[in-house]
């Protein structure tokens, strides 16, 4: 009890109301899928946990923007959450150490906590010539995964980079360039989107430490709670679509009535997401809502597979 005394004292002491905090816990528990008698137990993960599961997060080729969804959107406060969930042993944007003193802590706490800790990977890596095209400290960035990610407990992708191989796997790809899954041949699950949504990768997360187990996925690593209907199907455009009402121009009258962005290239159709439903920034915005198609950003091989991005394939 004094646990989550002393939490919700933290989190008054930073503004944050009881009340914000458990608005959150329902929107997590709707989007994992769970009826709303899960809330309280949901908020006990964060209040009480029973267990902070170490976590070394990996960055390889990508933009950290996948990082920067985590620790700075959605609630200015999520990154609180996340660090009382889990102990964060080593990530290279946040930890203090540097140099050759990170790269001991890295090859330490894989040592101290194999097979029990969660591996986080953010980027893709390069696959050709050895893996040369990507190196941290001398070391290939095929070297350091092949090293860390098959001692680790579970290994989450995220982002579509770390998932598929993103950007730097598109074509001509000179590098080579592979998600995980692809270059090391091991599961992993995958919390597509460039950036994902936050909330997708807390939810999968909490799930772990709720019920003790991984979400369930689709045939392409992604948990199904959050990635199992097209943006098509959740679309609050989609009676535009029906009624062939369609932007065919942007700035155009129609564009402003909100009809329908098929005609102006819209992946929504072929991409399974829940960006209609959660949105991102605190729930008020998302691409489709600020009136640009859908690009496909969670599918495997978007760049190549979703472009030209304005016109419909
Ligand atoms: Fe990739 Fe993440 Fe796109 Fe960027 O780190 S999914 S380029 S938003 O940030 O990996
Ligand atoms: Fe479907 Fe895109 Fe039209 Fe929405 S805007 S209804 S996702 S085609
Ligand atoms: Fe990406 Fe489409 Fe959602 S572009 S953010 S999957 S609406």
């Amino acid at each position: 009890m004094s646990q989550e005394r002393d939490f919700y004292k933290r989190l008054e002491d930073k503004g944050i109301s009881r009340r914000e905090f458990m608005k959150y816990c329902g929107l997590l528990t709707a989007t994992m899928g769970l009826s709303s008698s899960f809330i309280p137990k949901i908020a006990e993960v964060f209040a009480a946990p029973k267990q902070r599961p170490p976590v070394i997060w990996l960055h390889f080729a990508e933009c950290t923007g996948c990082s920067e969804a985590v620790l700075r959107s959605m609630y200015p406060w999520i990154d609180e959450l996340v660090l009382e969930i889990l102990s964060i042993e080593y990530h290279e944007t946040i930890m203090a150490a540097a140099g050759t003193q990170a790269e001991e802590i890295l090859k330490e706490s894989v040592e101290k906590y194999k097979g029990k800790f969660i591996c986080v990977v953010e980027g893709a890596v390069s696959t050709a010539d050895g893996g040369v095209y990507g190196k941290i400290g001398g070391k290939t960035f095929l070297e350091v995964a092949k090293e860390v990610c098959p001692k680790a407990a579970a290994v989450i992708c995220i982002g579509s980079c770390a998932s598929y191989g993103g950007v730097q796997a598109a074509a001509p790809n000179p590098g080579g360039y592979k998600g995980i899954s692809d270059a090391l041949g091991i599961k992993t699950v995958n919390i597509p989107g460039c950036p994902p949504n936050p909330i997708n990768f807390v939810g999968t997360v909490v799930n772990y430490l709720l019920l003790g187990k991984l979400p369930k996925l689709d045939d392409v690593g992604r948990p199904l709670f959050a990635y199992g209907k097209t943006i098509h199907d959740q679309c609050p455009r989609r009676a535009h679509y029906e009624n062939d009402e369609f932007v065919e121009e942007f700035g155009s009258p129609e564009a402003e009535m909100g009809y329908c962005l098929y005609k102006m290239g819209c992946k929504g159709p072929d991409t399974y997401n829940n960006c209609p439903i959660v949105k991102y920034n605190e729930g008020t915005g998302w691409p489709i809502g600020a009136g640009h198609p859908c690009i496909g950003c969670s599918e495997p091989n978007f760049w190549d597979k979703m472009s030209p991005f304005f016109v419909q394939k």
